[in-house]
């Protein structure tokens, strides 16, 4: 019988690649690792309750949250399996306060990469979805240099690829190089990811709501005129609320059935709460490419300059009509 069975994640990756001749193959070899440390990332969230592995470590990370035996696992897997593909320069991630810079010898990484190992860290230890996130840039600095700063620090404009894998009823992989956004399942029986989801596209309008509601009191006035302006439209039918409290299936649920993800800017975090360079940056590039918009309630995620490697900022992300019409309800 001749085989039937979906691309694996790195057919398709070394399908897409052929298309440049100039290619080396260390982007097939990124993904490679990328999805060898999700495997594993995968693996443990699924037996946590039996290896030790729920609760916290007792640590506090740099933004002062408590630390999870998942995160800390999570963060030393995408580490080393990263480090281990000789392709990439400077790695950021939202549990380390500085970054890590590897040497250029024996020979210099192409790419940096920044993630969220864990995504969703306070819905570990009761078996709610939770996942990765990461994006990843071209490298910038010097070639005979060790890598740096200014690999990290660039706009999710500038990112060359983006994704996220989430741990729930399946593990899913969704990946963009820039033109399509793809989704893969881990097939466990065979240990690979396979091509699940082909060229996803946000509806422009949805009917989920995705937010932490409870903030609302703390909200700015126009942001909340225009979420109740969403909720309970003067006409049409109302809106569903989804809300899990792990972004990364908030937004995965958001960009499959519709909808917008909102985390407004509060009182007690005037920044927002979601980081650029680790969140909302990798998933605003995916949703602009799925044909979506994400933005900070003012302007394109895409367009912001991080400061600095912790930066936080408030997060929109939804279907062009529903952001546009939110943004415009804002300015109001
Ligand atoms: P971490 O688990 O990576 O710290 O992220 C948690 C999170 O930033 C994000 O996953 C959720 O969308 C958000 O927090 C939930 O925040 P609230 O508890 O304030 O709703």
């Amino acid at each position: 019988m001749p085989e039937n069975r979906p691309m694996t994640l790195i057919e398709y990756v070394t399908r897409k690649q052929q298309a440049f001749p100039q290619a080396t193959g260390a982007f097939t070899t990124l993904v490679e690792g990328l999805a060898l440390a999700t495997k594993i990332i995968s693996r443990e969230v699924n037996q946590a309750g039996l290896g030790h592995l729920l609760g916290l470590t007792g640590r506090r990370n740099v933004q002062g949250e408590a630390v999870a035996r998942l995160d800390e696992f999570s963060n030393d897997t995408l580490i080393r399996t990263l480090t281990r593909t000789g392709v990439v320069c400077a790695i950021g991630s939202e549990e380390l306060a500085v970054p890590i810079r590897l040497p250029a010898d024996p020979v210099p990484g192409v790419y940096a990469v920044v993630f969220d190992p864990l995504d969703g860290s306070s819905n570990i230890d009761y078996a709610v979805s939770v996942g990765s996130i990461f994006g990843v840039y071209r490298r910038r600095s010097s070639r005979d240099q060790i890598g740096g700063m200014e690999d990290l620090l660039q706009s999710p404009g500038d990112l060359v690829a983006a994704g996220y894998s989430v741990y729930g009823s399946s593990t899913i992989l969704v990946l963009s190089t820039g033109d399509t956004v793809d989704g893969f399942t881990l097939d466990p029986s065979l240990g690979e990811f396979l091509l699940s989801h082909q060229n996803i596209r946000v509806k422009p309008k949805g009917k989920f709501l995705s937010a932490n509601t409870c903030n609302r009191g703390a909200w700015e006035p126009n942001v909340l005129r225009a979420f109740e302006a969403f909720e309970q439209p003067a006409e049409g039918k109302p809106m569903s609320l989804r809300y899990v409290g792990s972004l990364v299936a908030d937004a995965h649920r958001t960009l499959l059935a519709g909808g917008m993800f909102v985390y407004p800017a509060d009182r007690k975090q005037p920044e927002g709460k979601l980081r650029l360079l680790y969140e909302a940056g990798p998933l605003g590039f995916l949703f602009e490419k799925a044909g979506g918009a994400a933005t900070d309630t003012r302007r394109p995620i895409l367009e912001i300059v991080p400061k600095a490697l912790h930066d936080r900022t408030p997060l929109l992300l939804g279907g062009t009509e529903d952001v546009a019409r939110f943004m415009e309800l804002c300015r109001e």
